[in-house]
């Protein structure tokens, strides 16, 4: 897409994560119906669904071409990255959601023929969107959002979730104790949004393509790197344990992960 109708994509995009934003927080003030997916800490709402009905037809109105693949079902079923494809979440960190009506994310992804094209990570209740892609930059809320210091794993603070850290899978115990400290969250969108803000050196976890797609994008857009652990490419259509990182961050990390 060339650089114009990227931009306008963007704002329209953007436009379109506002008022989903709106939707959801008017939702709130009403009782929730809470569902258990796979086990009693993988939960749907209706508020989830709803959201993802109201992205994934706002997204075919912007791109008659889009292939969507949406976490709850509501989009394509989506085999290749050819194409037009995103990849939406719509309430990241559903746990929270339930349990704290705080520190949730919705969260959208675009590719254009695998390539990280846009990405949005919205913080609802703190109301900050970021946004943005290669072609663009990034921004937090219209404002140009600087690319975070390359600081070393011994000079931040390090994201990991709480299974991994607890089974101390990958070694991920040694990477914290290297680290300044351990913050755990329960939102991948919150917490790589985090990153992408110089707030966390890095953050690990066990992720499905939409928990990392949009930040994928705009991570690499300010020169943060997304590998797996092992330090191999990601791939979009299959989940596995994501490190976002600074690059010495990510250099000192693949060092000790087993
Ligand atoms: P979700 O709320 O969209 O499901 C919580 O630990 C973080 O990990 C959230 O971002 C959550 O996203 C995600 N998550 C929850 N269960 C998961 C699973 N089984 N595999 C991968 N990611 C998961
Ligand atoms: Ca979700």
């Amino acid at each position: 897409m060339e650089r114009m109708a990227l931009q306008q994509l963007n704002q329209a995009m953007q436009d379109v994560m506002r008022a989903a934003r709106n939707r959801v927080l008017e939702k709130m003030g009403t009782q929730l119906t809470v569902a258990e997916k796979t086990s009693r800490r993988d939960l749907v709402t209706n508020v989830d669904r709803s959201n993802e009905d109201f992205l994934v037809h706002a997204i075919r109105k912007l791109d008659p071409a889009a292939r969507i693949l949406a976490e709850e079902g509501r989009g394509d079923q989506v085999t290749s990255m050819t194409g037009h494809v995103w990849i939406v979440d719509p309430i990241d960190g559903t746990m929270n959601f339930v349990h704290q009506r705080n520190h949730f994310a919705m969260m959208v992804g675009y590719y254009e023929d695998g390539t990280p094209t846009l990405g949005y990570i919205y913080d609802v209740m703190a109301d900050k969107l970021y946004a943005g892609g290669p072609a663009l930059g990034v921004t937090m809320n219209d404002q140009v959002l600087p690319a975070p210091a390359d600081l070393d794993l011994a000079d931040g603070l390090f994201g990991a979730s709480a299974p991994l850290l607890i089974h101390d899978r990958f070694n991920m115990q040694r990477v914290i104790a290297t680290s300044l400290g351990a913050r755990i969250l329960g939102s991948a969108g919150i917490q790589i949004s985090q990153v992408l803000a110089g707030e966390l050196v890095g953050y690990l976890s066990y992720l499905r393509p939409w928990d990392f797609a949009a930040g994928r994008v705009l991570a690499e857009t300010l020169g943060l790197v997304v590998t797996q652990v092992d330090g191999t490419p990601v791939n979009m259509l299959s989940s596995g344990a994501v490190l976002v990182a600074t690059k010495r961050a990510r250099h000192a990390v693949l060092a000790i992960v087993k």
